[in-house]
């Protein structure tokens, strides 16, 4: 059972060598494209790299490289395009993916600025009136809406391909409170993010994968990709023995090198997973109240996060059992 593995690896303070063993027990496939001296331009980090098999092909233009990765989770039916944060050069090759992925949304982990350096290019527009076109793929994006609550930011964006003529909407829903190598402030908060990009119908098979990136799209993208199909796989019905999150992130790790970074992302993304559980069950909110106050919950879920936030807009519990698969 996922509470009592929880549980025991707290009390014997062993998320260190659990973290570590998954490391170990990680296999590392060729990524020769990647570094290939034509594309060293295109990756942000020398030690992130997508490997070959599951790269993220660019389907016009002389060069298809990008630092991507599709990430499938086949039992629980998703698949995630994991990105690196784009650089200046890379913006017109990300919207180019984003349109041939046919993905709905992009989910954006990181700030553009970061303990004073600039992990990620500023790609979509930062204000109505400031349309953005990349030329060298011939997309241009303009800012459609934009709605903020205290830990992220939704907006709407419409992606033309000024090559065909045709427009898309874009949904990018920024978390704006997870800094790299940490972990969010809580399962609460983090759950009420997720909870909205399921709701919007992105994450499902019927879009093409929704593209997540961070930074180097490996660590907080890891974390959100693993927390979302471990949901998914126990809504499905997987439980006690059933669910091995520690082989679901494994698997995912033959997709793309270093999904989750840290002993306390790992532990945080269990944490969220049984958080997550609880609220998808379908508890009503007095139950909810009672069942989360009485467990020790480590990053101190606030119930009053989940119930009645503070932040506009709320997240409804009539949402949550709702957990689309
Ligand atoms: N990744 C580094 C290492 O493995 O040694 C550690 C590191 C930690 C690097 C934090 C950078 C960090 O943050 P920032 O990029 O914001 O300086
Ligand atoms: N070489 C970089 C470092 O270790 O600092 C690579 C890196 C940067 C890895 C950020 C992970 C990072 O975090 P995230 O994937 O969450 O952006
Ligand atoms: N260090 C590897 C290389 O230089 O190719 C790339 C790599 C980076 C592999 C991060 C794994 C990584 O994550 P972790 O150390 O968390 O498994």
């Amino acid at each position: 059972m996922m509470e009592r593995e929880f549980d025991e690896i707290d009390r014997c303070g062993g998320w260190l060598s659990a973290y570590q063993d998954i490391k170990l027990l990680s296999k590392e496939f060729p990524f020769r494209m990647a570094k290939k001296p034509e594309n060293s331009t295109r990756n942000r980090y020398r030690d992130v790299s997508p490997y070959d098999h599951s790269r993220v092909r660019l389907h016009r233009g002389d060069n298809d490289y990008i630092n991507a990765s599709l990430v499938p989770v086949a039992d629980a039916g998703r698949r995630y395009i994991l990105t690196q944060g784009p650089l200046p050069g890379t913006c017109g090759h990300f919207w180019q993916m984003v349109w041939e992925q046919e993905s709905r949304a992009i989910i954006m982990l990181n700030r553009t600025v970061e303990k004073g350096s600039v992990k990620c290019a500023q790609y979509w527009p930062a204000g109505r009136d400031s349309d953005m076109c990349f030329m060298d793929t011939g997309f241009r994006v303009t800012l459609a809406s934009e709605e903020q609550t205290a830990s992220y930011t939704l907006r709407k964006l419409d992606l033309e391909n000024t090559t065909l003529n045709e427009k898309k909407e874009i949904l990018h829903f920024h978390y704006t409170a997870w800094p790299d190598f940490g972990v969010p402030e809580s399962p609460a908060a983090f759950l009420c993010f997720l909870f909205r990009v399921c709701e919007s119908g992105s994450l499902r098979a019927r879009h093409g994968p929704a593209v997540v990136h961070c930074s180097a799209g490996i660590g907080r993208s890891g974390t959100f990709a693993l927390v979302d199909s471990c949901l998914v796989l126990m809504e499905l019905g997987l439980e006690g023995d059933d669910l091995d999150v520690r082989q679901v992130l494994l698997a995912m790790r033959k997709h793309r090198m270093g999904l989750i970074q840290t002993a306390d992302q790992l532990r945080f993304s269990f944490l969220a997973i049984r958080e997550g559980r609880k609220l998808i069950l379908g508890l009503r909110p007095k139950e909810q109240n009672e069942s989360i106050q009485g467990t020790d919950v480590g990053n101190k879920v606030r119930v009053d996060d989940v119930i009645e936030p503070s932040e506009p807009p709320p997240c409804p519990a009539k949402r949550l059992p709702d957990y689309p698969v």
